[in-house]
């Protein structure tokens, strides 16, 4: 996968037990096959130049993010930050919600600005969506759906901090796209 992992931010000295904090982020538009390579837009303000277009007025579209956490140190849970979803939107609000292995874990709207279609290529910011949440050592399934206006919204890039995980384990190890029946 495409996820990227930047920086190992942190070495805490912790009984003298080190612990870190590792920095990963996903680009959305890599869940895109060419079976559907029409969900992509290039927008030259997103990362990576691109972003995943979403319209869904009945909320079925869902985004499913495979994450593999493995703790470094073993006796303790890896604990997990969403920090941040980069997402565009030019007009109506649309809602997202998210589950980790079916539980619901963070529900959020965009933001509701009208810029002639201008708006679609300024970055906005969900700001933290999960603090802290201990997960052991094992595969999750993050999903998201989203229940969009008629116009729809675009997912740009989702940023995720680790504490405690081991920094040779990339955090997403598999992405798609799907629709769910009605
Ligand atoms: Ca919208
Ligand atoms: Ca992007």
């Amino acid at each position: 996968m495409k996820g990227a992992l930047f920086i190992i931010v942190v070495a805490v000295s912790v009984c003298g037990i080190s612990a870190i904090q590792t920095e990963h982020s996903f680009e959305f538009e890599d869940v895109i096959t060419p079976n559907n390579s029409q969900f992509w837009v290039w927008r030259s303000g997103a990362s990576n130049v691109r972003t995943l277009r979403l319209v869904d007025e009945k909320g079925i579209a869902r985004i499913s993010l495979q994450l593999c956490i493995q703790s470094l140190i073993q006796s303790r849970p890896v604990n997990m930050n969403i920090t941040n979803i980069t997402y565009t939107n030019d007009g109506p609000k649309d809602y997202v919600m998210m589950n980790l292995n079916g539980v619901s874990i963070a529900n959020w709207t965009t933001y509701e600005r009208c810029g002639s279609g201008f708006e679609w290529n300024v970055p906005k910011y969900s700001g933290q969506l999960v603090d802290s949440l201990p997960l052991v050592s094992g595969i999750y399934n993050l999903t998201i759906s989203v229940n969009t206006d008629e116009y729809g919204m675009e997912f740009d890039k989702i940023d995720v901090t680790l504490d405690n995980q081991r920094p040779d384990t990339e955090l997403f190890c598999g992405a798609s796209l799907y629709f769910v029946d009605e």
